[in-house]
């Protein structure tokens, strides 16, 4: 039989509980004050790409995925207090330079954080974008258009074996298409990623299955011109 006493102090825990839980926005129930990197939002509805990217793809991608390495990458930070107010681009940057203590942490989680931030902003479903201005330009002189633009990162897709990206990069003032491996980012070796195509197979499998080429297609059909034309501007300014 539970006495006054203790069903007092369960009512005060429980009242307790709720009042913290109660204090808190929905939206920051995942997150814990005081963490350095938090998962931006997606920025669209998870059907926002669809056909061509389906929604349970971009949910999972995004909310188990994508949060996965934020999580890992503030993990790493509290081993090294000191890396924690530098900005993330930096510290990716800088990689060689880190303590061997944290160093595979920020270049796998750290560079999965960095790589999707930029992958869900460099989507949008708009028929018949295509870049513009000077990226046009620079586009044209550099793979002969637009078309063999799009033809050539998705060989560089295709061609990366296992789990990787492929890549738009500004890389000594010059574009070229890169692959990496893993969660690599160009920003490691120097250069500037512009567009950043996620060929892990969590990126496409529940859609395409096997299908990767099928999953590069469409994805080059919904990049989002404006985005990588304001991205480039800056780069070159
Ligand atoms: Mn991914």
């Amino acid at each position: 039989m539970i006495s006054r006493r203790d069903a007092f102090k369960t009512l005060a825990l429980t009242t307790g509980a709720f009042a913290l839980g109660a204090s808190q926005p929905p939206s920051a129930s995942a997150q814990t004050p005081g963490e350095v990197h938090k998962l931006p939002p997606l920025g669209y509805d998870y059907d926002a790409l669809e056909p061509f990217i389906d929604a349970e793809t971009m949910k999972l991608h995004h909310d188990k995925h994508h949060a996965a390495y934020v999580a890992k990458l503030n993990l790493a930070l509290e081993k090294e207090p000191s890396l924690a107010p530098r900005p993330l681009e930096d510290l990716l940057r800088n990689l060689a330079s880190l303590p061997e203590s944290v160093r595979p942490d920020i270049r796998n989680h750290g560079g999965g954080h960095y790589n999707h931030t930029l992958f869900w902003q460099t989507l949008r479903k708009k028929e018949n974008s295509a870049p513009t201005g000077a990226l046009a330009k620079a586009i044209e002189s550099s793979f002969g258009g637009v078309p063999a633009f799009l033809e050539q990162i998705q060989a560089a897709g295709l061609k990366q074996f296992g789990s990787g990206w492929a890549w738009l990069v500004l890389r000594e003032g010059k574009l070229a298409i890169e692959a990496t491996p893993n969660q690599d980012c160009p920003l490691t070796t120097g250069g500037y990623p512009l567009v950043g195509v996620d060929v892990w197979e969590h990126a496409y499998y529940l859609k395409y299955q096997n299908r990767r080429a099928d999953y590069l297609k469409a994805l080059v059909q919904i990049l989002n011109w404006d985005f990588i034309g304001e991205r480039y501007m800056q780069a070159k300014g």
